[in-house]
């Protein structure tokens, strides 16, 4: 994949809240990690849903990774397949590579769902009544889950041996986790940080800034 021609797709704008935590995040990262050169195709807001880009994310939603002309859509499959052919991502060793793996699916399949039910519940639902009413039920589930993903991290630095690609899936979904939650589990808070900080998580959030920066004025004007 070093040489092969990479292309992610990105929006040139989201709302603030949303700034920092789109999930093209996780595929410039896990990029920058493996040291692949890449490109960015930002898409203004609404192309997403053209009948063009439906015919590669059939759910109008972003990011896409174009390797050579062929697309994948969903950003765990895009990270696995950087993962496997990087140097960096997976460890050489089966048993080690499958803990990866069963990682990587944990984060996407048991931790995200109740984070992602708790943004829906915080920053998209209308009815804020009906939000507040179910938000400590579905906190609650979102506790559980993280008292034994806190449980089995320990004092650890990497959630599966050394670092991989499953740190890179489980930090984009533990920094969504709302502040009054994640404010109980201070080794969590402390792996998000050490994560936060590495040099590729840095470039991925700076490229992902940019172009809302540039465009910040204009979106605004058009409200
Ligand atoms: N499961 C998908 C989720 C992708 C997703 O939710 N993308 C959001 C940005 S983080 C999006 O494109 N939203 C715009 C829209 O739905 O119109 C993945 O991981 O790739």
């Amino acid at each position: 994949m070093k040489d092969s021609k990479l292309t992610v797709t990105a929006f040139d704008w989201v709302p603030a809240f949303a700034q920092g935590h789109v999930r093209d995040l996780r595929v410039r990262w896990a990029l920058e990690e493996a040291g692949f050169p890449y490109q960015v195709e930002v898409m203004t807001q609404g192309a997403q849903k053209h009948p063009s880009h439906l015919r590669r994310q059939p759910f109008g939603q972003i990011p896409t990774l174009e390797i050579d002309g062929r697309t994948l859509f969903e950003s765990g499959a895009i990270l696995w397949r950087i993962a496997e052919t990087s140097d960096t991502l997976l460890p050489q060793d089966p048993a080690a590579c499958d803990r990866v793996l069963a990682w990587v699916f944990a984060a996407l399949n048991t931790l995200e769902p109740p984070v992602g039910m708790l943004a829906m519940l915080d920053l998209f639902i209308k009815d804020k009544e009906a939000a507040a009413r179910i938000r400590p039920e579905i906190a609650s589930a979102a506790r559980d889950m993280l008292d034994k993903l806190a449980a089995v991290l320990g004092p650890e630095p990497h959630i599966a041996g050394g670092f991989s690609v499953a740190d890179i899936v489980l930090t984009t979904v533990l920094r969504d986790v709302p502040d009054d939650l994640i404010a109980g589990y201070p080794t969590l808070r402390a792996y998000v940080d050490r994560h936060t900080a590495r040099p590729a998580f840095r470039a991925a959030l700076e490229g992902q800034m940019k172009p809302f920066l540039e465009n910040a004025a204009r979106y605004e004007a058009a409200g």
